[in-house]
């Protein structure tokens, strides 16, 4: 009788696992950015995209999303989150969206690139910083066309 409880248990366990893991994904990735309002800002990104939960870190600049990968991908979070204005792991913000943020909400630019390793400039690797040029857009010291224009075409490219 005990047995055949922990064999429902078990089976209703096993089904409700497997209806999560069926659609629903976990994703972490670096979003640049300062403050509380950067925060709401990048979480609201984030669920216009698609994102069912959203919970972006300011001292870590990680965004942990969850998402649906029937109704969305991790690369439209971080295209929307680039529209308003974030630089992240997988995609870089205009010019014109950076400009728009509130003062506060500035971040070092420079500093974000750390985060999200940017080997292209102008179209052209920087120097020293693509070693492996098998395995990313960088061919021939020349990113690959494909690539938009001002993204990190070169996300996989590690300094080794
Ligand atoms: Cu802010």
């Amino acid at each position: 009788m005990k047995t055949k409880h922990l064999f429902v248990a078990a089976a209703l366990l096993m089904g409700s696992l497997f209806s999560a893991q069926a659609q629903s994904k976990k994703e972490v990735f670096h979003v640049a950015g300062n403050c509380g309002m950067c925060k709401g800002r990048i979480e609201n990104a984030a669920k216009e995209a698609g994102a069912t939960q959203a919970s972006w870190d300011a001292d870590s600049k990680k965004l942990t999303v969850s998402y649906d990968a029937a109704s969305t991908t991790v690369s439209k979070i971080q295209e929307q989150v680039a529209l308003v204005g974030h630089d992240n792991a997988g995609a870089k913000a205009t010019d014109e969206a950076y400009a728009k943020l509130h003062g506060c909400c500035k971040y070092d630019r420079t500093a974000a690139a750390a985060g999200s390793e940017s080997c292209c400039k102008d179209g052209k690797c920087k120097d020293g910083s693509c070693k492996d040029t098998s395995k990313d857009c960088c061919k021939n010291g020349q990113c690959d066309k494909k690539s938009k224009k001002g993204k990190s075409c070169c996300a996989n490219c590690t300094k080794s």
